[in-house]
């Protein structure tokens, strides 16, 4: 799977290098590597995160390079940049059967044509035809073509998906008479992967608001146009690689509660809402919630009359209330026992953002981190943390330049001399560190000993067996030096399966060794996920949720593994970094031998 999407990578590159008619050697060369990334029976990603040797006919240094880049970062520069140089919904065109990268410049350079509906309006207007090359049948086997490319249905992960939609909601924001507007649908519900994109806005002239929608730049086809609603494809490249769907309504003052709780979802938390509604005779749609037997229910049309007044609709509180339930944050409505919970008033008080203390994942210059620790420590006070744990890889890691113990050495002798020059900001010094093949860990027990805290990863043999790989889990996790276990699937998402584990067993130790489990805030990470999440607490663990950041960047990540550990139903209580740091040092004294 991985393999896939490397080899589908240096494909594009070659594609985009095609049609900006570029050296036709480097052309080629990327295609070869292509090939053989697809060919390999094993999972050069892997491989290469293991720092193994990677031997693949005809791949060079720099395509090793790109591999590696893609690997640690989960994109590649030199992809980005060509990326940037042709417009967006050009490489959707290469989709259509027998329509290449020489069609696409032919089209591109003479007909200015830059989307599928370009694309479509030249075959209308018949200027395809007289273009050199292609004529009236090859015209019409294209436009045959492009029937078959019905939308594939991907799904696009959580943080690219929010990027976009702050893209758009921003852009709109500056249209005049523009009430409100806000994100519904998976995104605000925090799942990990989002299929569409759903906004809702309230405006005194929606039709203006809708019309800047279908206009925005990046706009690649509209796929549906009316009074309240639109429909667009939408595509900006910086932000990620898909043509992502966006669906607007345009919604009245007095149901924008009704509407925002309707299409927030899930269908399956509003499938129980309306049986709760109608337990109490009362009607709940996205127009507002209703007495039952009013002109609302017995009209054929879904709008109500004026007739019917609605019960509530201007807000989702006054729903929830009125079905006498406590109000349900958005992350939890998946119809998994919250609405029983927000009937006895019995919700979890998930944990938020603002109540994370500190970030104990991070990598500096030592390894494969970009900023020094002292930008590092500028960036968490700016976030309001009150401490940070350096955890560089260790010595196994070498592709990611880990620490073997006298570099080790040397950086916590370097962190504790910034950190006595700290005023009420604490830096940690930690481990990333590699849990081997049969468990052991990396460094020996009295290197371990000399830090503050502990996290153990697995980065090698992820495609292992499930009892080998539970087997090393549990191993580095009796060790009394460790204390969290990092990303503990190594689910790298649309890129890398987790592994085989038996949870069950991991999460039952975890709790009996006093081990955390993170929560990699990470994008591509979310790992635990959000059902490991609700099983470990389950379960008695604590968790933590870390950033991994790579830079000062990536600390600001943190609210994708707080919206994962809110889907797993977490507590302040049940995170460790949601706690002052001498309850952190408190959690690996317990553990660590007396
Ligand atoms: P996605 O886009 O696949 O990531 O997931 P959602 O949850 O955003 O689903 P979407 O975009 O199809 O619809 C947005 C919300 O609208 C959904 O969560 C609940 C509501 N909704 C849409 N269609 C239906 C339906 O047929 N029945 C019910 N009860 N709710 C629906
Ligand atoms: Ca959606
Ligand atoms: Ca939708
Ligand atoms: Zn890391």
């Amino acid at each position: 799977m991985t393999n896939q999407r490397l080899s589908d990578l240096f494909e594009q590159m070659a594609d985009i290098m095609e049609i900006l008619d570029e050296d036709r050697f480097r052309i080629a060369t990327y295609r070869k590597v292509a090939r053989a990334i697809a060919d390999c029976p094993q999972d050069v990603a892997q491989l290469a995160a293991q720092g193994r040797p990677i031997e693949l006919a005809g791949v060079g240094k720099s395509s090793l390079q790109k591999i590696h880049e893609f690997v640690h970062h989960g994109a590649v520069q030199a992809h980005q940049d060509l990326l940037g140089r042709i417009p967006p919904g050009l490489l959707e065109l290469l989709n259509i059967p027998g329509f290449g990268p020489k069609s696409a410049a032919a089209v591109w350079k003479h007909l200015k044509v830059e989307t599928l509906a370009d694309l479509q309006r030249v075959i209308e207007d018949k200027s395809l035809e007289t273009l050199a090359g292609f004529g009236p049948k090859k015209a019409e086997s294209i436009a045959r073509g492009i029937q078959f490319l019905a939308a594939a249905g991907h799904r696009i992960r959580l943080a690219e998906a929010l990027a976009l939609a702050d893209l758009i909601v921003g852009q709109l924001r500056t249209c005049p008479g523009l009430q409100e507007i806000e994100v519904a649908g998976s995104l605000r519900r925090g799942c990990e992967t989002v299929g569409d994109i759903d906004l809702l806005a309230q405006a005194a002239d929606g039709g203006k608001i809708l019309e800047a929608f279908t206009r925005l730049p990046g706009v690649q086809r509209v796929l549906g146009a009316g009074p309240t609603k639109a429909s667009i494809q939408f595509a900006w490249p910086e932000i990620c690689n898909e043509i992502v769907q966006v669906d607007l309504r345009i919604v009245p003052a007095e149901s924008f509660g009704a509407a925002w709780q309707y299409f927030t979802g899930s269908k399956y938390h509003n499938v129980k809402l309306r049986e709760i509604a109608a337990q109490k005779h009362l009607k709940l749609n996205e127009y507002g919630l209703f007495a039952a037997g009013t002109s609302a229910e017995k009209s054929s049309a879904k709008k109500p009359s004026a007739a019917a007044k609605s019960l509530a609709g201007r807000t989702e509180r006054q729903i929830y209330q009125k079905l006498g339930l406590a109000y349900i944050a958005p992350t939890l409505r998946e119809d998994r026992g919250e609405i029983e919970r927000a009937q006895k008033n019995k919700l979890p008080l998930i944990v938020e953002l603002k109540d994370i203390q500190g970030d104990l994942h991070m990598h500096s210059p030592a390894s494969d981190g970009r900023h020094e620790v002292a930008q590092l420590v500028e960036a968490a006070r700016r976030l309001g943390y009150h401490y940070i744990a350096i955890s560089d890889h260790s010595q196994s890691s070498a592709i990611a330049n880990g620490l073997d113990a006298k570099r080790l050495r040397a950086s916590i002798d370097a962190v504790r001399t910034l950190n006595e020059s700290l005023k009420r900001f604490t830096v940690l010094i930690s481990s990333e560190v590699d849990i081997l093949m049969d468990g052991s860990l990396d460094y020996p027990d009295e290197v371990l000993a000399e830090l503050d805290f502990v996290i153990a990863s697995v980065h090698s043999g992820l495609t292992g067996p499930r009892q080998r790989n539970t087997s090393r889990l549990l191993k580095a996790m009796d060790n009394p030096y460790v204390n969290c276990i990092g990303h503990p699937t190594g689910r790298m998402i649309h890129v890398r399966e987790p592994m085989d584990l038996d949870m069950e067993l991991i999460l039952h130790r975890a709790a009996e060794t006093h081990t955390a489990m993170e929560v990699s805030a990470s994008p591509l990470r979310l790992d635990l996920n959000d059902i490991h999440c609700r099983q470990a607490i389950d379960a008695g663990v604590k968790l933590v949720i870390n950033t991994d950041a790579h830079d000062t960047h990536g600390l600001g990540q943190m609210s994708y593994g707080v919206a994962t550990a809110q889907r797993g139903w977490a507590t302040k209580a049940d995170v460790l970094n949601a706690q002052p740091l001498r309850a952190v040092r408190a959690w690996v004294r317990q553990k660590r031998p007396r």
